[in-house]
């Protein structure tokens, strides 16, 4: 979520006052708002569309409510030492969160293990679950109030707390570490947030954690539909229905049956067409291990009652199947059904069974859906091929989008007063289609002259941070290049580091008046590695082991430094984002599902350098192709280019690179090995993001960057054109059409 305050005034329209008030109080606004803790619950991408999507939904007047956990330590605070990764706990709750309201009485009981039984209810045969473990989930609210309309939505995060406070018993017996167990395992579940991005962690804690939230939140709105509704259960897909964020949540196919069936009473099929009718799932990855799946035994362990629910879901869902497909040769269909089962063999481990989560989503949701047009279908022709074919009205397409007002009209006053005077009133915050008439001023001199500025006062500002940072003035006349976002390999950090290296080579190789022509260039990096993903933190090294070497050369710093920024956050990106000129956006084709950064840096009139992938695609189509730099291959070629690995024929540049990194360049020449093996040993199976194959490309497209940064008025150009494009790119547009085509819910404002 990042800060509040600020949020929260500014979408109450009562900046002005606000400020005044605490003037009087002798506080000054700024300095308030800077003393406040990002809330940080999340990992990236995933938890800030949906905390862009709940002030969408508050704006629209929709009704929708977020749920999550109310962890008490969010993601880790990054350090740099020596250079090096170092995690240390985010402690945001110690002095309080003082936007939460804790609702007293509103909790849930939530269990885990123990036993299921049959038992006679009259003629009827019920089951009977008794947990070895329970807890309760407190309810706290966070509010999210929309812009410009009374309408507030709400974040309800729940907090495990133990059943019992404590064991008197044992404590009367001396047994004080046991008599604290009980508190200890209740408190944990709610403790930590697991600190990785795109790919699960396989651990029990972590289903522990996504079933005590989803158990809590299903309780939550059954409970809200019983006290108006009754046990008129026919009615709940009218009046209720869940988003399934990724596969974390989707064991609430199992929990919304068993509460169903199990405590409402309602008979199995009739159970299952209310839960299929409520429930949607939204895909958010294309990397194959973020797919979670647990195994059989963990769930039957942890969860003895969802398991056997799923087992009879399953076996519902391959008898259905194989008669849907009866056409088939017998050893055809067995193969299909078998490749859709959603518990299947663990293809590295025979002895394991796996319960496949996207698979229980596919099967037991109304809705399916990618999150930009090249993902959806990605989705729908290679990771759920299958299900695609047999259900292909249910796959949709939702192209991501973020909030104008965190990202553009809050974050950048001073642009969004430019555009507000140009345009002649601020409805575009609200509609931000109206932003295209830009266009029409995107070659007018004057308006050039002011656009220009506004970035240069941003560019200013994050100087400052700099200094701050690391102690040293930056070149506020250089172009500001930056690369923000989780460190992931996919995501190619490592190839904008390799062409900082050859851009250093050659302005140590040219002459005082070549060097005068050179475009200056400040390159920021910012983003946390996983704390297992050791790849990520070497990269994170090799920045700022280059970083060490160039911007101590006084020979070139003034034309190229580059910075690593520690710990990357909601708050930094309101800063780092306005004063960026260029960014960077250069996954693998097929391999970001869609970015949302790239849409951010976009509305403040930023250009990209970018792959044909995920949302660039729609931006580009947006802001015109010819604005954005796009280099690379094709997503479509990528399977080809794998296998052919071995042929592949490195450009000289790259050989150079490797060596100089091999040869202990920038130090730390054992620790870089296992980089450079990555993506330079051309056997199957190596350089699997394709760095080196898209490295000469890359380096072109950068060339082409310079020469139009040369021609300041054709990159002013470009930027306004961005900023001009961005309309679609607005989370009320995304919300609109979730809305629309997969909720079925109209806007209703309260009265003022
Ligand atoms: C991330 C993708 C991003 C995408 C966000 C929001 C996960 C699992 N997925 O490309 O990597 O923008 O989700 O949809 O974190």
């Amino acid at each position: 979520m990042g800060r509040s305050l600020t949020n929260t005034v500014y979408n109450l329209g009562l900046e002005g006052e606000y400020a005044d008030a605490l003037r009087q109080l002798g506080y000054d606004m700024e300095k308030v708002a800077d003393a406040e803790r990002d809330a940080a619950l999340g990992n990236g991408g995933l938890g800030r569309l949906a905390a862009c999507f709940l002030d969408s939904i508050a704006t629209l007047d929709l009704p929708g409510w977020g749920y999550g956990i109310r962890y008490k330590y969010g993601m880790f605070k990054q350090v740099l030492k020596n250079g090096y990764q170092a995690e240390q706990p985010d402690i945001w709750l110690t002095s309080g969160n003082p936007w939460e309201i804790r609702r007293d009485g509103l909790r849930f009981e939530v269990g885990f293990g123990g036993r299921v039984e049959r038992k006679k209810d009259g003629n009827k045969e019920v089951t009977v679950w008794t947990p070895s473990e329970k807890v309760w989930a407190q309810a706290y609210d966070n509010p999210i109030p929309g812009f410009s309309t009374p309408t507030t939505s709400n974040l309800r995060l729940w907090d495990a707390q133990p059943i019992s406070e404590f064991d008197l018993g044992a404590f009367n017996a001396g047994d004080y570490d046991r008599a604290m167990l009980d508190r200890e395992r209740a408190e944990a579940i709610s403790a930590v947030l697991y600190p990785n991005d795109s790919t699960p962690e396989g651990k029990e804690l972590r289903l522990k954690q996504q079933y005590f939230f989803v158990c809590a939140s299903l309780q939550d709105v059954l409970s809200r539909f019983k006290a108006t509704h009754g046990t008129k259960f026919e009615l709940l897909p009218d009046k209720a229905c869940f988003q399934l964020n990724d596969t974390h949540p989707t064991i609430a196919v199992a929990e919304l049956m068993r509460l169903l069936v199990d405590v409402e009473g309602l008979d199995w099929d009739a159970a299952w067409t209310i839960t299929t009718k409520c429930l949607n799932y939204t895909n958010h990855t294309v990397m194959p291990e973020a797919l979670e799946k647990w195994p059989v035994k963990v769930m039957a362990k942890m969860l003895p009652r969802h398991m056997e629910i799923i087992e009879v879901i399953n076996e519902g869902w391959t008898k259905w199947l194989g008669g849907h497909l009866k056409e088939l040769k017998a050893e055809e269909r067995a193969k299909r059904i078998s490749a859709m089962s959603i518990i299947h063999e663990n293809p590295w481990n025979k002895e394991e069974m796996l319960v496949n989560m996207a698979y229980l989503a596919v099967v037991g949701s109304s809705a399916v859906n990618g999150v930009a047009a090249i993902h959806s279908n990605i989705v729908k022709d290679e990771i759920l091929n299958d299900f695609y074919q047999i259900f292909p009205s249910k796959f949709q397409n939702k192209t991501n989008g973020v909030t104008p007002r965190r990202w553009l009209a809050w974050c950048n006053p001073e642009l969004a007063s430019l555009i507000t005077e140009t345009l002649g009133s601020n409805e575009w915050i609200n509609d931000t289609e109206k932003l295209s008439a830009l266009r029409a001023h995107a070659s007018d001199p004057t308006f050039q002259k002011k656009w220009a500025a506004v970035k240069h006062a941003k560019k200013e500002k994050l100087a400052a941070l700099i200094k701050k940072i690391h102690g040293d003035s930056v070149n506020t006349n250089a172009l500001f290049d930056i690369q923000i976002k989780r460190i992931h390999e996919y995501k190619r950090q490592y190839l904008n580091v390799l062409s900082i290296i050859w851009r250093y080579k050659q302005l140590k190789k040219m002459t005082p008046e070549q060097r005068k022509k050179a475009v200056p260039r400040v390159c920021l990096i910012g983003g946390k590695a996983a704390s297992a993903y050791d790849m990520a933190k070497r990269i994170i090294r090799l920045v700022t082991a280059v970083g060490d070497v160039i911007n101590k050369d006084p020979e070139t710093k003034d034309l190229l430094s580059l910075y690593f920024l520690p710990d990357y956050n909601v708050t930094l990106a309101e800063t780092i984002i306005p004063a960026a000129e260029l960014s960077q956006h250069i996954s693998t084709a097929g391999t970001e599902a869609s970015g949302t950064s790239n849409m951010k840096f976009q509305m403040n009139g930023c250009l990209i350098i970018g792959t044909w992938d995920g949302a660039n695609i729609e931006i580009a189509e947006e802001t015109g192709v010819d604005n954005v730099f796009v280099f690379g291959v094709r997503a479509d070629e990528i399977n080809q280019l794998r296998k052919e690995r071995k042929n592949f024929k490195t450009d000289p540049r790259w050989d150079e690179i490797m060596k100089d990194i091999e040869g202990g360049m920038f130090g730390d020449k054992d620790y870089f090995k296992p980089l450079v093996d990555s993506v330079n040993n051309m056997k199957v199976g190596n350089d699997w993001f394709l760095v080196a194959n898209d490295f000469a490309a890359y380096l072109d497209a950068q060339e082409e960057v310079d020469k139009v940064y040369k021609d300041q008025s054709e990159w002013l150009r470009r930027s306004i054109m961005y900023t001009a494009g961005s309309g679609k790119f607005s989370s009320d547009r995304t919300i609109r059409e979730y809305a629309e085509d997969i909720w079925h819910v109209k806007p209703s404002r309260p009265a003022a």
